[in-house]
């Protein structure tokens, strides 16, 4: 294994039981920047204990979290990872390693369920959709819009997102293809989560996601049609000149 300066951020909202098992797995070399919200649980103690660089971010929300991680890392790739003990954060390795190669710039886990309980089926059906969504209105080849992801740190900074609630992972592909950049998903297990979801697990959290992504392909679509417009009027004067 290729060891990489990689910082994982670990968005964090009562994860006191799951994060023993997931900070374990992390990768030698790998830093986990666990970012808790106001845990009540003891969260941010534990993690600490466990050698975990721990940033509190008053702001409630998972975008929220996301960039205030992002904001405290330094290492050269940045990786996500839920610290629900869902997925295994030795899976980013292969991740971390199609980015170093300057195979794609963004790297995405795609999915695999290793257990009936490890995805709801409303949240399974939602993310379907949601990808499908995702590959029209970007052309890049997704099924999943999953929570582990890589990007080197450059690159995500040139991303400037604005997104600090749910649509924080769909922003970043959205603004990855404005920027032109590579995005490829891989293989990865998806086990059962320890302790209860924040997101899709409840109908809040659902209802959410479900908006903030709506509206932010909404608006990428808008900027679509108007930047399609815009050329197509280019061209048309151009052909114009042509022809005088
Ligand atoms: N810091 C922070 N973490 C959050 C927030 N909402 C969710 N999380 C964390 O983000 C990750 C994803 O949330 P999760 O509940 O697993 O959503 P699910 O994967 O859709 O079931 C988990 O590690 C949560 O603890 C939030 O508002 N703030
Ligand atoms: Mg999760």
């Amino acid at each position: 294994m290729i060891c990489m300066n990689v910082d994982v951020v670990l968005p964090c909202l009562n994860e006191a039981r799951a994060l023993p098992s997931v900070l374990s797995r992390l990768p030698e070399g790998y830093r986990a920047i666990v970012v808790d919200n106001g845990s009540t649980d003891g969260s941010a103690d534990i993690a600490r204990s466990l050698g975990a660089t721990v940033v509190s971010e008053p702001i409630r929300g998972f975008g929220s979290a996301c960039a205030a991680g992002v904001a405290a890392s330094t290492a050269e790739f940045i990786a996500f990872c839920d610290a629900d003990d869902s997925m295994d954060p030795r899976d980013l390795v292969p991740l971390v390693e199609r980015v170093a190669r300057g195979e794609v710039d963004l790297a995405l886990g795609r999915r695999r369920p290793v257990s009936a309980g490890a995805w709801s089926l409303h949240a399974r059906l939602a993310n379907r959709a949601l990808a499908f969504l995702l590959r029209r209105a970007t052309g890049y080849r997704l099924t999943d819009l999953g929570p582990l992801r890589v990007m080197r740190r450059a690159d995500l900074l040139g991303l400037e997102l604005e997104d600090r609630r749910s649509g924080y992972p769909l922003e970043m592909v959205l603004a990855s293809r404005r920027a032109g950049l590579r995005v490829d998903e891989s293989d990865i297990d998806y086990a059962p989560r320890v302790g209860a979801s924040k997101v899709t697990g409840t109908i809040r959290g659902t209802v959410t996601a479900i908006a903030d992504m709506s509206r932010l392909l909404r608006a990428y679509d808008v900027e679509s049609d108007l930047l399609g417009a815009a050329t197509g009027a280019t061209s048309a004067r151009l052909t114009e000149g042509v022809r005088r």
